[in-house]
This record gives C-alpha cells, structure tokens and sequence, in this order.
C-alpha cells in the first residue's frame, strides 16, 4: 500500500468554497498555464477527483493547483477546476488563493499577480484587512444580446452571452424566485436555459463552452444592485456572487449604457453574500472588471489517497445522480 499526502487549505469566500493545493503532487506540463489547464482536464482527472470529489470533497467545491506562471509579470500561476474540469479563471477561487497565500505567508499583503488559463489577473491583499481581496479580472465583453431560447417545459427566455474569464448566460426574464428556498427550481430552469443554448448552436464565446448560466433578479438588500443565481458547469450553484459571473453581468450592464466606469455596482449571491465591483473601459473593447470581497481561512490539512482506496480518485460525477440535477 502507497498513499500520496496532497496538503491543501481551505477558504472560503463569501460563502462559496476553495482548496488550495500547497505541495505534494507533481504539476500537470505545458509552457504556459493555459496549457497546463488543456494537459490537466486530458491527462489528470485522477487529481482533481481526488481533491474536489466526494468522498474527500463535493460538487460545491472549487480546486486550485498552483503552477510556475510563463507571464514574467506574475507571481503564481494556477488552474482554477471543479467537478468537471480546469476553470478559465474563478474570481472567488483567486479571492480566496490570495488570503492563503498571505495565511500561510507565501505572499505579503499588497498586489499579486496570478496567471489563469484565462489571463494574468491581479489580486490585492490590504495589510489592514487580509480578508477583503480585490481582483482585477481579465478583460470582459458581451458576444451576443437577447438570444431567443425555448425552453423544454415551453417557457421563452431571452439572454445575453457573456465572456467573464468562463463563458456565461445571463437570463433576466426567467420567472423565478431568486431565493434559497426555491433552489430546485433555479437549478432546472438554469439548466433548460443551458440545454436551450446548446440547441440553438450559441454556445460558445472566446471558444469555450458557455457553461454558466446567471438568472438575474432585482436584489433582496435594497443597498445593493443586482441579485443572481449562478448554475455552475457541474451541476452546483455559486455560494458567491461568482467574480467571473459579475464581470460578465459588468459587461452587459457596460454593453447596453446603464453602468458608467467607476460607478459601484453591488452584486448579491442566492444566499445575500455580496461582491463590489465596478469596471474601467477596456481599449480593445468591453470591460476590465474590479470585484471586491472577503475570503476566510476554513481549514488546513493533508489529504490521503491511499493506493488501496477504491475511491481515492473520486466518485466521478456521471456516476452520481446526474439525471437528478439535469431534469
Ligand atoms: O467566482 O468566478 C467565480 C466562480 C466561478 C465558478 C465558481 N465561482
């Protein structure tokens, strides 16, 4: 029997949860961390089922590897994945890898610079207060408006397409409560919108899957402005407001003149968590996204994946109930 010690930390970040690999496993190949991501979603599902699959993990969780950066102007560099794969980018995973880096003294407060498979983003830690991380996300644009989408229990639905750093589908005429306690509902009628998109053949943006659906509401906190429930590609929803899903909804708001630069915008998750974002116009096109919020130190350890486990790469998500969470 031989067993493999990954050591990790968790945070999480308003709620939505992050494992930061910090040694014990070799690093997937490749000259840049983009190709680091296409090497890791081909060859080594066994490490990203083994850290963010039940039994050691859940759906919910989201992984990050930290990898040598190619960008001379980054510090670290890292492949962002969940339940089904590397992430183009995640705004409250690079939130929460910050506060561990300063946690565990890896980085010292001030700016950081991460290369994703998406782009180099910054992350700045202030030495006052090392829970509230502002991200400086990459440049952000919306690729198609009011897409018509029929949706299988008959409903129509129109959405804009959006690159945030992943692909996302904002839904505002969707009909639904966004609360907690209707979760079931928001998660089949996200779903539907995804499989809508897929059917209409726009499911694509930047050539990446448009695998994330918002459906927007008004928000519940009168102090804020915008409220949503994101679908993630696996099947969980986002605990967080989602950094990538608000700088889509930065770039739609952009896109159709009703967020000036500069102007604060406060996005709110299902569970009231919030982001503060706003967003400067970016030369080439669409919006350089800014989103604050707090991350916080949940936990330290090792995990085992001991040879013998026949679990010890995960329980795959096409074993679990898959026909449960795409009614
Ligand atoms: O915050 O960008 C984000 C994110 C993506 C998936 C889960 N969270």
């Amino acid at each position: 029997m031989t067993a493999l010690r990954i050591a990790f930390v968790d945070s999480h970040t308003e709620g939505e949860p992050t494992r930061v690999v910090t040694g014990g496993c070799q690093i997937p190949p490749g000259a840049t961390v983009a190709e680091r991501a296409r090497a890791f979603d081909r060859d080594w599902h066994w490490l990203r089922g083994a850290v963010v699959d039940e039994p050691r993990g859940s759906d919910v969780l989201v992984g990050a590897l930290l990898v040598p950066p190619s960008d001379p102007a980054a510090h670290v560099g890292v492949i962002f994945f969940n339940a089904v794969g590397a992430l183009g980018m995640c705004g409250h995973g690079t939130i929460g890898l910050a506060r561990t880096l300063v946690h565990l003294g890896r980085a010292q407060p001030g700016e950081l610079r991460i290369e994703t498979p998406a782009g180099t983003v910054a992350a700045t830690v202030p030495a006052d207060d090392p829970h509230a991380v502002t991200v400086g996300n990459v440049r952000s644009w919306v690729e198609r408006q009011d897409v018509e989408l029929r949706l299988e229990d008959g409903r129509t639905v129109h959405g804009d397409v959006a690159w945030g750093g992943n692909g996302f589908l904002l839904v505002h005429d969707h009909g639904e409560r966004v609360e907690l306690s209707n979760l079931e509902s928001l998660t089949r009628t996200a779903w539907m919108c995804r499989r809508a998109l897929e059917r209409a053949g726009q499911a694509t943006v930047a050539d990446r899957t448009v695998d994330h659906v918002e459906l927007e509401s008004a928000p519940g906190d009168l102090r804020n402005h915008g409220r949503a429930f994101v679908l993630c590609p696996g099947g969980a929803y986002d605990r967080s407001p989602c950094g990538t899903g608000t700088s889509a909804k930065l770039a739609c708001l952009a896109a159709r003149g009703r967020l000036a630069p500069d102007t604060p915008w406060r996005q709110e998750s299902v569970i009231g968590s919030v982001f503060e974002a706003s967003y400067r116009a970016a030369p080439e096109g669409g919006v350089l996204p800014i989103i604050t919020g707090r991350a916080w130190i949940t936990g330290e350890g090792t995990l085992i994946v001991d040879s013998a486990d026949p679990y010890r790469h995960g329980i795959p998500i096409a074993q679990r109930a898959q026909g449960a969470r795409t009614p």
